[in-house]
């Protein structure tokens, strides 16, 4: 490709188009917040998941993208590339949102994926390669834990069948869910799981503050940090609250109390690198003057260094079962990504594409966990990282600027091009 085809597509990039897009999507599973804020509650594998991809595909065949979907539900929109025979680039994110979550984690890089591959046709430019934009199953792991199981499905790094018996807060299984997605969308092309993509680039709101406060205007993300998901169920027995003794009671809240407690130790970290976070306990029978005799809570542990991740992991079902005093206890882990640095041919193109365009860029690690965290072993793999307001996500206030958004697609476009003639 001649240098001078990027900025034909760079410059066709619309700010306008990009915003708009946005902002219709946000109102699939919108909801007003305090302050002003709209909020999105879109579950995976839901009917205003549909809704919200129908909506993505009307956009995509308009500007002439072939529209297949895989068997884990994994969407792919495709910009046909001179020798079709030649594995594509490929780019995205998740459409699926967290419960009380914003307007831009995961469908910004789905819309900025769209937007460059219109950019890239609107500009006449047919790339040497085909570019795909995916849109993938389940990210957030909200609606069904652990999060990146299409992703996780397409890469092979789980069997699609681990998932089956995920259920939901409704004992709604993953497969029924799933099946029931592809029977809505029975009408779309299909396509066999997974392939080798040429390389895969996602671009995202960065999720925390560096970029805002360093005033720097592209992330080049450099790699993830590893994120382990624990489920720890402590067991005893229920009593009545105002007649038993408690030297005779096996009390499960009180046990999850100290198990906490003494993970809260395990997880201490001076330079507050380490993240540890409990957000989801549910208690059995869960009424006041009952002793609970079930208390099942959630642990979201992440860290850059993978010797940590795996001594601090490893040492949590030890920790949890010593701070037992009348239960029983016991830990699963339903989530283990490892740390990941992505290839310099990745965020060679990045970098590239934003010094190209006189942007500002920060060389940085992401805390949050991505799709692309399970594309590192089968590509070169990338994100881009726009900044977001106050570093807020996870929440109906998560904003990130219109002029932010089209800088971010227009970098991606520029990357994606390159890679796709590469
Ligand atoms: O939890 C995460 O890191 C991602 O935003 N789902
Ligand atoms: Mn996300
Ligand atoms: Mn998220």
């Amino acid at each position: 490709m001649s240098a001078g085809v990027a900025p034909n597509a760079v410059a066709a990039v619309s700010e306008g188009r990009l915003w708009q897009r946005l902002m219709e999507m946000g109102e699939i599973g919108g909801f007003e917040f305090e302050g002003g804020h709209k909020g999105v509650n879109r579950p995976c594998l839901s009917a205003l998941d549909r809704t919200a991809r129908r909506l993505l595909i009307s956009w995509a065949e308009k500007m002439g993208a072939s529209v297949t979907i895989d068997p884990a539900g994994n969407l792919f929109l495709r910009l046909e590339g001179e020798d079709p025979s030649l594995p594509a680039v490929l780019t995205g994110s998740h459409m699926d949102s967290q419960p009380q979550g914003g307007r831009f984690d995961g469908i910004y890089g789905v819309l900025a994926g769209l937007e460059a591959i219109e950019a890239i046709a609107t500009a006449g430019i047919r790339p040497k390669r085909a570019i795909e934009v995916v849109a993938w199953t389940n990210e957030e792991g909200g609606r069904y834990a652990p999060g990146c199981t299409g992703s996780m499905s397409f890469t092979g790094f789980k069997p699609m069948s681990e998932f089956d018996d995920l259920v939901d807060r409704d004992g709604i299984r993953y497969a029924d869910a799933l099946a029931e997605q592809m029977e809505a969308e029975s009408d779309l092309a299909k396509r066999p799981l997974g392939y080798a993509p040429h390389a895969y680039l996602e671009a995202h709101i960065e999720q925390g503050p560096r970029l805002e406060v360093e005033r720097k205007e592209i992330g080049v993300v450099t790699g993830i940090q590893g994120s382990r998901w624990f489920t720890v169920t402590v067991e005893g027995r229920s009593d009545h609250a105002g007649t038993t003794p408690l030297a005779l009671r096996r009390d499960a809240v009180q046990d999850m109390v100290r198990a906490i407690g003494a993970l809260n130790q395990l997880m201490h970290d001076p330079d507050d690198v380490l993240r540890f976070t409990v957000a989801s306990i549910k208690v059995e029978p869960d009424t006041s003057n009952s002793v609970a005799n079930k208390a099942v809570f959630t642990i979201d542990f992440r860290h850059p260094d993978k010797a940590v991740l795996l001594a601090r992991g490893d040492a949590i079902a030890g920790v949890v079962q010593a701070a037992m005093r009348s239960c029983t206890a016991t830990v699963h882990e339903r989530f283990h990504a490892l740390p990941v640095d992505f290839a310099e041919t990745a965020t060679g193109a990045v970098a590239a594409a934003a010094q190209a365009q006189g942007l500002s860029s920060l060389a940085l690690p992401s805390g949050a966990f991505h799709d692309a965290q399970f594309l590192v072993p089968v590509c070169p793999t990338g994100m881009i990282f726009i900044p977001c307001r106050g570093g807020v996500s996870h929440h109906p206030s998560e904003h990130a600027e219109p002029v932010a958004c089209a800088n971010g697609a227009r970098v991606l476009a520029q990357a994606l091009l390159s890679l796709a003639n590469s």
